[in-house]
């Protein structure tokens, strides 16, 4: 039997565990990243291992995220950041030098090869054929110690690309597209993998549009075959020897297969608040709208750029709306200056920021009370964007163009003759903001610095023999991490400060909650399905745990905060019956006699609510090396028991 392109990789990395599904598998892990807002966890947590240097063939540690600066706080975070990887042999990527996931792919990433990164969109190097995935910043530091990385092994997805992408539809299109057809849960468990004619129209910055967004599904991760397109890319990037040419097996077996015809696509938007709540652009079409913001991860590419540049040239932004552009790296932001797109931009009125997260994580740019954003971005969840009653849609960046000038929603293929753009045959390559880290006998050189704002983990317990203790709080369906910790201009400052962190801690569904979580002493939390899906965030573990939550009780949960939960102690359960759901309310006193020998080797437990006498038969989906995490009150406790 032949195998499919992540499995060829998975076989090439397996450290242990068996290839079939659903069983947990361990790989080898070559590169890590990590971005600023995760980053001061996950290194303190790397010097807490007491490892000297890295183990991986690479390491990079970005700034990105919390670029705002309005206090001390993450410029502190970014010297902490900065120290630490000059000492133990990281690439550190200065603020200035774009946003991890584009600079990532146009450096660093490789075909063939693991990556993961403390943030879930490290599935953009998929575009370029490499095994890319999100995880929580504990997993990254155990992986820069050279430690096996766990998943469980993936079912496999094919998506057929079939004809070639008519004028102003764009690579956001087609992950709009697969999140219509499949949904926010439909990659879960899942690797989906691009295949078909179409793959070789695309260009790799559009695959890794499509492998970025890859995200939104739940899925493990995405990947593109590597390809004559994906060596000119490399060749384009000064670096064709890290080609290697890859693609799946003909006699390969797939779980589920899909197709997409290119040619018919039309533009496509997400409406709020969820990635897959999809639209035609023409039904939206003649919404007033006041902001649109072109950029993020997903769609900050040169490409992306000139293409927006071009359809503005000439042409004056909307008078009610107001427009931010943030180019993707230090490397597109410099060819747009030098062939005068950029001109072009601030023409038009377009707000230049600078390369980074800016507007995607709320860090500025919140639109009006009940405005109309229209966004390049990935995620449109409820009040990310910094505004609570804001209304944002996903769009690709014609969409975004063509609204911007008009001031309504507006179907780019109804402008007639599109701009051509020329990209230029090799991108500008000046690696200067990546500092390098000090060799290894030279590293006793650096003093790590830590501002005041760094504040210690919390450190979980081993779970009680029986636990007793009250519902602290019930949340419906699709629960993202974004509500459990939000982040944005107000938040973000505190990521490296759990303590003060907790103040926020699921203040977008009930205001009260960390107050009522301190009174109580901590709880039980209830969710529905895919709980905790979105971003790889680990203080929503970690947070909770500050606020003494033993248990979540899901009817699901997201692979990446499922993880999270258990590196930090926190047992996360599933409802054998979903619709048992509704026999608890908040406030209801709870108990799991014999809790303590249930996560030890019990695959059910029995639910009791005191206050009614219902029942409900949980699950305990664990393998046994997480149950002895959480029997060690988090991995942590199971590093320094020499684990
Ligand atoms: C996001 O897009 O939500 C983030 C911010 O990049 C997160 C990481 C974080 O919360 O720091 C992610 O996607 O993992
Ligand atoms: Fe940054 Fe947004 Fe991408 Fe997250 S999704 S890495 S916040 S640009």
């Amino acid at each position: 039997m032949g195998y499919t392109i992540a499995q060829k990789i998975i076989k090439d990395h397996l450290v242990c565990g068996e290839m079939s599904v659903g069983q947990e598998i361990g790989l080898r892990i070559d590169q890590t990243l990590t971005q600023d807002a995760t980053g001061t966890m996950a290194y303190l947590q790397f010097e807490a291992m007491g490892i000297d240097r890295v183990k991986t063939e690479l390491s990079v540690a970005y700034i990105d995220h919390n670029t705002l600066q309005a206090g001390f706080e993450n410029a502190d975070d970014h010297r902490y950041i900065q120290t630490v990887a000059k000492k133990h042999g990281i690439r550190f990527s200065r603020p200035g030098n774009g946003i991890c996931h584009q600079v990532h792919l146009e450096r660093f990433a490789k075909p063939g090869k693991t990556l993961i990164g403390s943030d879930s969109h490290t599935p953009t190097a998929g575009g370029i054929g490499m095994l890319g995935m999100g995880a929580g910043g504990l997993d990254v530091a155990v992986a820069m110690g050279g430690g096996t990385y766990y998943i469980t092994m993936p079912k496999m997805i094919k998506i057929n690309l079939i004809g070639a992408l008519s004028d102003y539809v764009g690579a956001k299109d087609v992950i709009l597209e697969v999140l219509r057809m499949l949904g926010v849960k439909g990659g879960v468990g899942g690797i989906v993998e691009y295949a078909g004619e179409g793959v070789k129209t695309l260009s790799v910055p559009q695959r890794a549009t499509i492998t970025n967004m890859g995200a939104e599904l739940g899925a493990t991760t995405s990947i593109f075959p590597s390809d004559e397109v994906t060596k000119a890319f490399l060749k384009a990037e000064g670096r064709e020897e890290d080609y290697i040419e890859l693609s799946s097996d003909a006699d390969a077996i797939y779980d589920a297969e899909y197709t997409v015809d290119l040619s018919q696509l039309q533009p496509l938007a997400a409406c709020p608040h969820s990635p897959d709540n999809v639209k035609k652009v023409s039904e939206l079409s003649g919404m007033k709208i006041n902001q649109v913001c072109i950029g993020s991860c997903t769609n900050s590419s040169m490409q992306d750029m000139l293409t927006v540049a071009a359809m503005l040239k000439g042409k004056t932004v909307h008078p009610d709306v107001s427009l931010s552009i943030s180019p993707g790296s230090k490397q597109v932001y410099t060819m747009l200056a030098e062939c005068g797109a950029l001109t072009d931009l601030i023409n038009a009125g377009a707000r230049i920021l600078e390369c980074a997260c800016g507007p995607c994580i709320g860090m500025g740019f919140s639109p009006q009370s009940a405005g109309v954003s229209l966004r390049t971005f990935n995620r449109n969840f409820l009040a990310r964007s910094g505004t609570a009653d804001a209304q944002v849609y996903l769009v690709s960046p014609e969409t975004a163009a063509a609204s911007a000038v008009a001031g309504v929603f507006t179907d780019p293929t109804s402008l007639g003759v599109v701009p051509k753009i020329e990209m230029p045959e090799a991108f500008k390559i000046n690696d200067n903001l990546i500092e390098m880290p000090l060799e290894a006998d030279k590293m006793d050189a650096v003093t790590v610095e830590r501002g005041p704002n760094i504040k210690p983990i919390p450190i979980g317990k081993a779970p009680a023999k029986d636990l007793v203790c009250e519902l602290i709080l019930k949340v419906g369906d699709d629960i993202t991490t974004d509500h459990i910790m939000p982040a944005g201009t107000k938040v973000l400052p505190y990521r490296s400060n759990v303590p003060k962190l907790s103040e926020f801690c699921f203040t977008v569904c009930d205001k009260n909650f960390p107050e009522r979580a301190k009174t109580k002493g901590g709880g039980i939390i209830l969710g529905g399905v895919n709980y905790g899906q979105g971003s790889s965030r680990e203080h929503a573990a970690l947070v909770p745990l500050y606020l003494g939550v033993k248990a979540v009780v899901a009817k699901s949960f997201a692979r990446i905060h499922v993880a999270n939960l258990i590196n930090f102690g926190i047992v996360p359960m599933t409802l054998a019956n979903p619709d048992d759901y509704d026999l608890f309310a908040e406030g209801d006193q709870l108990e799991i006699a014999g809790f303590a020998d249930a996560v030890a080797n019990a695959t059910e437990a029995t639910l009791v609510n005191k206050t009614n006498e219902n029942r409900a038969k949980l699950l305990l989906n664990l393998s046994a090396r997480q149950r002895e995490i959480l029997l060690a009150g988090g991995c942590l406790n199971y590093t320094k028991n020499g684990r």
